[in-house]
């Protein structure tokens, strides 16, 4: 083709389940498209083809006469506005959105929103469980798995719970939910912002508009991003003020309440660790915003055992606890698995993968406390080997296997052993739930001794 003639209304970067809900959603609107991504034979090529044989496509690399030639681009969240070619089409008036952003413009139903850098996927779970159970029909997904898009196949239901990752904010403009947070806000994905502050001023998108913004009190980083002039709510993982969400002690045991309210024991909750404590509140704290019952809420917390791949007991074998926390993909969330499972047992912990230029010296001082042996593999081995330091035994092992195989070898009864790598897994597998696999068949080939 002559791409001097070339002109679309839309052009569609990155071919994955984002781009391909991208090309449904504008298919139906008559729209004239165009697709490009820079790898040669992107994820979901085949399914847009028997789909949509005539929709062009420019594999290889981001096309920028391409992007030259539409009136608009919806860029997928794995691009960055960054991409050289996307900055030229920027530059040269071309406005960029993402599929958030379509999403919002046609929404006809309240949108709960929640970001933050770690226990996202498990408190969007957890508020759409709640609002299930409280009779609202209820549609969940984003960031969580299901692109957002897709939602509006279904009949406008009366809740949408939408997981945004920092990727998906930058490119939406239009957000203005019921009720959204920040859970938290640790270091991750430094190797496609500049700064810490960008990444956080991408997760502060998520209180555009006017809605109740769930605060999380004990995170200084949402703290700041606090409005006076709008709605607030709390949570926190000490008493609460008002009637906002938080703990109380009594004896040994710890009560989630709402100001003096007690709703549910820590003893109750299915999911276990302080930093799921946080998520429980959380979770509440949004559905009050949809006026769920506590009855509906306590319901979901007594149930909800976790999603796969986080904290989650594979088997006991001699006595010692094998854990997979593979979704454990940054420090932050490293820490919290560590301090959620210490008292149960020494843990020797595997760790590595791709750090994402992460800064991991918080791991030291953890890892001292609570950590025996830690087992390290994947491309940034090395890097977590330097922050460990001389003062916890390690090593490096090649793979997967060898690394069960030696923590079965270092492991006594009454111990821990988890996998909560603090990195990302792409350097050795398609995602992380592959990774999480690959332990569990190695942890389930171990023999008893
Ligand atoms: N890519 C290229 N070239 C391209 C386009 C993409 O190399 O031209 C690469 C990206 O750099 C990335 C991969 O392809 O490594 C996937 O990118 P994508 O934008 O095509 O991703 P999708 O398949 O559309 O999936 C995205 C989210 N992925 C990312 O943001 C990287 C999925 O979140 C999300 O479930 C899905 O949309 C539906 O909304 C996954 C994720 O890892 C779980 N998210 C990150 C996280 O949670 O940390 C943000
Ligand atoms: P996300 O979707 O943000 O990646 P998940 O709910 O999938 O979060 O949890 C991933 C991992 O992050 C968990 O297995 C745990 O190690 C850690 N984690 C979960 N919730 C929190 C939290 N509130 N604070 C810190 N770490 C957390």
């Amino acid at each position: 083709m002559n791409e001097t003639n070339l002109h679309f209304d839309v052009v569609i970067v990155g071919l994955g389940k984002t781009g391909l809900s991208c090309a449904r959603y504008l298919s139906k609107q008559g729209l004239n498209i165009a697709v490009t991504d820079s790898r040669n034979e992107p994820p979901e090529l085949s399914t847009l083809k028997n789909e949509f044989e005539s929709i062009p496509t420019y594999f290889g690399k981001i096309n920028l006469e391409v992007l030259l030639a539409s009136e608009q681009i919806i860029l997928s969240p794995g691009v960055s506005l960054d991409n050289a070619s996307i900055k030229k089409a920027i530059d040269n008036g071309i406005p960029v959105i993402g599929d958030i952003e379509l999403f919002c413009r046609n929404a006809q139903a309240p949108i709960i929103a929640i970001s933050g850098s770690n226990g996202k996927s498990t408190v969007t779970t957890l508020v759409a469980e709640m609002s299930q159970q409280a009779g609202l029909r209820t549609c969940v997904g984003g960031n969580l798995g299901t692109p957002a898009l897709e939602l509006l196949n279904e009949a406008t239901p009366d809740l949408y719970v939408l997981e945004l990752s920092s990727f998906q904010l930058e490119t939406t403009f239009s957000l203005n939910a019921h009720a959204s947070v920040v859970l938290n806000v640790s270091p991750d994905h430094m190797d496609r912002y500049a700064s810490f502050d960008d990444y956080i001023g991408a997760k502060h998108k998520i209180y555009s508009g006017q809605g109740l913004m769930i605060i999380n009190q004990d995170d200084d980083v949402v703290n700041a991003m606090i409005n006076d002039s709008r709605q607030t709510m709390t949570f926190s993982l000490s008493k609460p003020e008002g009637n906002n969400f938080g703990v109380i002690k009594k004896n040994d045991e710890l009560f989630l309440c709402q100001g003096d309210k007690k709703i549910i024991s820590d003893k109750e909750l299915a999911i276990k660790g302080e930093h799921n404590i946080a998520n429980a509140l959380a979770a509440m704290a949004l559905a009050s915003s949809m006026n769920i019952s506590t009855d509906a809420m306590v319901n979901v917390l007594r149930n909800f055992t976790g999603l796969e791949h986080r904290c989650q007991l594979v088997r006991t074998i001699n006595n010692v606890n094998w854990y997979n926390d593979s979704k454990a993909t940054n420090v932050g969330a490293c820490i919290a698995s560590i301090k959620g499972l210490c008292e149960l047992g020494n843990i020797i912990l595997i760790a590595g993968g791709d750090s994402k230029g992460a800064d991991l010296s918080s791991l030291t001082y953890v890892v001292e406390k609570h950590v025996k042996n830690v087992l390290l593999l994947g491309v940034d081995a090395n890097k977590l080997a330097e922050v460990i330091g001389d003062n916890v035994p390690h090593e490096l092992v090649n793979d997967m296997s060898e690394a069960v195989s030696r923590a079965k070898k270092i492991a006594s009864p009454g111990e821990i052993v988890l996998l909560a790598p603090a990195c990302a897994s792409l350097d050795m597998y398609k995602n992380y739930q592959q990774r999480g696999e690959d332990y569990i068949l190695a942890v389930h080939a171990l023999e008893a001794d």
